[in-house]
């Protein structure tokens, strides 16, 4: 919208809210003449409903602007039926050591009493330099460039007369940075209180972090750092403002200065010039006080909050690690229904005739699929499955026996393997299609929706992409060259 049009619009709604309200006042002026018109008794009962119907409005403004009760913390599974899942993927080969060591830890920290709290935010917003000022003596390397923390450190102090550890984590937020990102979270989550480091107001993707963590419900304070670079005025307003962007999720909000060194080059009078290191002063008083009153309950009863947060970050990850170990499970289940319907193509089909999948083989892929999801199917519902992937096939085929065509011109090697080759390795492509379908289907669904896998198969059945052909070529040659040396 141009300026004039919106300049337009705005005051045509000024002229418009002014009329209303006059119109309004006109319109109470009539009303209360009318009430003062009315018997006694009469005019009473409507003043009375109408001072009522104010009342309620108000009522309801009020409890619609009340402050938001705090969302209680997400939800974790207990600690034994963790346990399990990480042994049940340890027995299937999966690698579990980094979920197992984190177990250890959460452990270890318990039966430490020590308290500790994490340094949380994005890159070069000033979080070594604070925990300097946290735990003087203590000097994580800094450097002006982005991304000077790589590994997470701890150091023990006693600011206030207890003793308490502070841990700098790398900064989030770096390009490239996912997996220090990763490690910094995961310390965030092992932490008996955070402290989430900005140096203004909040981007949009500090506000999500902040969110991410506020949703684990442990004590979190906001310090928006190099608060130096501020007049009075612009330091309340940014506090302010950073304030109502965090939406009551911190437990308090301070303005801070972490200090850190600044260097520049001074001219010197004989025209040279030299490299001067001044250190900022620190203040940093407000954080301390914020933490020194979140920590007051000490570490015993700051411990369940942390345990839910670390057992939630668990959850997720083994989650990740069952997700990947299914994917790759999945794959071995295709490749061995994919290798026997290549077998039974070479066995069966006449050259010519059409693609027709092969039931027993098909029911046994998709058993095998949906067990290692857990999703339970009936004989009724395969059937409609295979019903439909015959229907897709009926409609695919040319397509299906034009990219097979391809491939054996693009991998003459098959042609050596005999006739009716061309089957076979449709049969590949249908198998293969199929499967990964159901795969996907039944890992992000968790049930056997037919709409869903069906769609994927057809997208997969007219994907010939170059790797692809490739690895169901080797499948197809493979596959074969076992018969043959099984039949000699
Ligand atoms: N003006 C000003 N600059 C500061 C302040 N605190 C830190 N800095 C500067 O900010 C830059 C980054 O400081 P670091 O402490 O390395 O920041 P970091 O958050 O640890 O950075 P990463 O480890 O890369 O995530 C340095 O140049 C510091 O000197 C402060 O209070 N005021
Ligand atoms: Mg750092």
């Amino acid at each position: 919208m141009s300026r004039r049009l919106r300049l337009l619009v705005a005051i045509t709604g000024f002229v418009a809210l002014v009329w209303l309200t006059l119109a309004a006042i006109d319109r109470a002026i009539a009303l209360g003449q009318r009430l003062m018109g009315l018997p006694e008794g009469l005019r009473w009962l409507v003043a009375g409903i109408g001072v009522l119907g104010v009342a309620l409005v108000v009522a309801a403004a009020a409890w619609w602007l009340r402050p938001r009760r705090p969302r209680p913390p997400v939800a974790a599974p207990d600690r034994a039926s963790l346990e399990t899942r990480i042994e049940k993927l340890r027995d299937a080969h999966a690698d579990v050591e980094e979920l197992r060591s984190e177990l250890g830890e959460l452990d270890r920290r318990r039966a430490s009493e020590q308290l500790y709290v994490a340094v949380f935010g994005e890159i070069s917003t000033g979080k070594s330099t604070l925990i300097s000022a946290l735990a003087p003596g203590h000097a994580p390397a800094r450097d002006v460039r982005g991304g000077t923390t790589r590994e997470v450190a701890h150091y023990a102090t006693d600011t206030w007369g207890a003793s308490w550890t502070v841990a700098d984590v790398p900064g989030s937020a770096e390009a490239d940075g996912d997996a220090r990102e990763r490690m910094a979270r995961e310390e965030a989550l092992r932490a008996h209180a955070v402290v989430y480091v900005c140096a203004g107001d909040l981007t949009r993707t500090q506000a999500e972090e902040l969110r991410w963590l506020g949703d684990f419900g442990k004590p979190l304070v906001l310090a928006v750092n190099k608060a130096d670079q501020w007049t009075a005025t612009e330091r309340a307003d940014i506090v302010a403002h950073v304030r109502k962007q965090s939406e009551g999720l911190p437990d308090a909000v301070v303005a801070i200065s972490a200090g850190g060194e600044e260097r520049f080059t001074r001219r010197l009078a004989d025209g040279g010039s030299e490299e001067v290191v001044r250190r900022r002063a620190a203040d940093i008083g407000p954080l301390v006080d914020a933490l020194r009153r979140m920590l007051a309950p000490g570490a015993a009863a700051l411990e369940g909050l942390r345990e839910n947060a670390v057992l939630a970050g668990l959850h997720e990850r083994t989650g990740e690690r069952e997700a990947e170990w299914r994917a790759s499970e999945a794959e071995r289940i295709v490749a061995r229904y994919a290798r026997r319907a290549i077998v039974g193509a070479m066995a069966a089909v006449a050259p010519g005739s059409d693609l027709v999948i092969q039931g027993a083989l098909a029911t046994g892929m998709v058993r095998a699929l949906a067990s290692l999801h857990d999703v339970r199917v009936t004989d009724v519902e395969i059937d409609q499955l295979l019903r439909q992937v015959r229907m897709t096939l009926r409609t695919g085929t040319s397509l299906v026996l034009a990219i097979s065509g391809n491939a054996l011109k693009a991998f003459p090697g098959l042609g050596t393997l005999g006739g009716g080759i061309l089957h076979a390795f449709a049969y590949a492509l249908i198998f293969d299609s199929f499967g990964r379908a159901l795969a996907a289907t039944l890992a992000e669904r968790h049930t056997l929706d037919q709409a869903d896998a069906g769609e994927r198969m057809r997208e997969l059945l007219g994907d010939a992409g170059e790797s692809r052909l490739r690895r169901l070529a080797e499948l197809t040659g493979d596959a074969l060259r076992d018969r043959q040396g099984r039949a000699q």
